[in-house]
């Protein structure tokens, strides 16, 4: 048999796949792919036209290794199978929401699915190659990466276990309400596929969301011709994997450029790009010293987003109010002190929109995790309104709403992203301002979280 692209799927027995996945919350297609196809993808791995950006897991602490996201014209064969397999699915995913309780049903086409991904402003393919040495591993993970998830996703193994590389194993676990998580290790040879669930998945006899984690791990993945030689061609374990919804824009390429969103108030995109691998090991080290803790409004509650401060003065809050002090409430001890680079950029940020003599004595630091948010306010705890308030955001994006000096009043809802920086000062220095709930993703950066650091003159 030689099957034109699509033609191995019609020969596939759905139902039993389907049965598998409602039972394991994975299924296995046996050689989707032949060996040349596979050897092809694998191939563009060393390229660098075929790619879009390549995440060093290391840096990210995601694991040891590499991967790369295809970009637009995907490779013909991942485009194929992507609009191939994806009908194929959407009986099983809808079934599966509806069991959920879930309200988003998933259209026939793969086609129509892009489209509402589009106009939720998640536009990039999530396609990729991942790479894997000796020693590299994946920490167990979910790929989550915008409000419009497809419940399933695929991966294909596009190297030969035993003959290209030892070990690799592909592990995923299924945490089960009040039980022990349950591992799975997938025996995958070259050119299968694996279709497995994205996150949550319905369980038989549990009528609410089961909390699957569907994910993997990839312990020590040695090529076996490690030990004949170093001259060998290097050959490790490739992976191609995709889901089936797109990336929100969440990378930190946008180009720099100042927007007005105010008489005295600006939105600077991009601005902290150039300095951002000064920043994270900074933020890092204020962390470590003055660990995130969710504080206390004075009204009873515990915020959904956790803070700390660098600088002379942190803002705080308890049941005796909100408010900046000297110390950390935790330790008692004073507040790291500001690094330099977080008081040049703001410094400079705070001159491109109109303020030049900013001197912040305070930075808050929020951590944002998906669905944490912070409702409308307006900053007002500081001695003097003459400073600005700077504000940087990082990691995954948010709806930054802007309004006027009421409450009720309407809100302009600024999307901003990693490296964005707003300014806001002067007439509109006592605007209210909010964030609304965080959603899912994961940030190549930062992961599932978003960083907000705001610079102000409070004392
Ligand atoms: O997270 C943000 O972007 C805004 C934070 C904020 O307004 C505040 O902490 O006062
Ligand atoms: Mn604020």
């Amino acid at each position: 048999m030689s099957p034109s692209p699509a033609s191995p799927l019609d020969a596939l027995d759905w139902i039993a796949l389907e049965q598998q996945l409602d039972q394991d919350g994975c299924a296995v297609i046996r050689t989707l792919l032949r060996p040349d196809t596979c050897d092809r993808l694998s191939a563009l791995y060393p390229q660098s036209e075929p790619f879009r950006s390549q995440v060093i897991m290391t840096r990210h602490g995601f694991g040891r290794g590499e991967y790369k996201y295809l970009r637009y014209p995907l490779p013909p064969v991942v485009e194929r199978l992507r609009s191939a397999l994806y009908p194929r699915l959407v009986p099983l995913a809808n079934r599966w929401h509806e069991r959920m309780g879930l309200p988003a049903r998933f259209p026939e086409q793969h086609s129509e699915f892009l489209e509402r991904c589009h106009a939720a402003g998640q536009l990039r393919p999530t396609p990729l190659l991942l790479q894997y040495g000796p020693q590299d591993y994946n920490c167990l993970h979910q790929d989550l990466y915008g409000e419009h998830v497809f419940p399933l996703q695929v991966a294909i193994l596009l190297s030969e276990p035993g003959e290209d590389f030892t070990g690799g194993e592909f592990v995923m676990t299924e945490q089960r309400p009040r039980m022990q998580s349950r591992p799975l290790v997938m025996d995958l040879r070259k050119g299968d596929a694996l279709i497995f669930a994205v996150n949550q998945r319905p369980v038989k006899g549990v009528r609410r969301l089961s909390g699957d984690h569907a994910s993997r791990c990839q312990p020590t993945a040695q090529r076996k011709t490690a030990y004949s030689g170093h001259h060998l061609p290097r050959r490790d374990l490739t992976i191609m994997q995709t889901t089936f919804d797109l990336f929100a824009d969440t990378e930190s390429e946008q180009p720099r450029r100042a927007e007005q969103i105010g008489e005295q108030s600006w939105v600077l995109r991009g601005f902290a790009l150039p300095q951002i691998e000064q920043l994270l090991p900074a933020l890092e080290s204020i962390i470590a010293c003055a660990p995130l803790r969710h504080m206390m409004t004075p009204g009873g509650f515990s915020m959904s987003v956790a803070t700390s401060s660098c600088g002379a003065l942190g803002w705080i809050t308890d049941r005796s109010g909100y408010r900046y002090s000297s110390e950390d409430p935790v330790s008692h001890r004073p507040w790291p002190a500001m690094p330099e680079v977080f008081r040049e950029l703001a410094q400079t940020a705070a001159k491109r929109a109109g303020f030049a003599d900013f001197v912040p004595d305070s930075c808050l630091i929020n951590r944002y995790v998906p669905g944490a948010k912070m409702s409308l306010h307006q900053d007002k705890d500081e001695n003097a309104y003459e400073a600005p308030i700077v504000s940087l955001s990082l990691g995954l994006p948010a709806t930054f709403l802007f309004g006027g000096f009421a409450r009720g009043d309407r809100s302009q809802k600024i999307s901003l992203l990693h490296g964005d920086m707003v300014v806001w000062g002067g007439v509109d220095r006592l605007r209210y301002h909010g964030i609304l709930p965080i959603k899912p993703g994961r940030h190549p950066r930062l992961g599932e979280q978003r960083f907000n650091l705001t610079f102000r003159t409070a004392g």
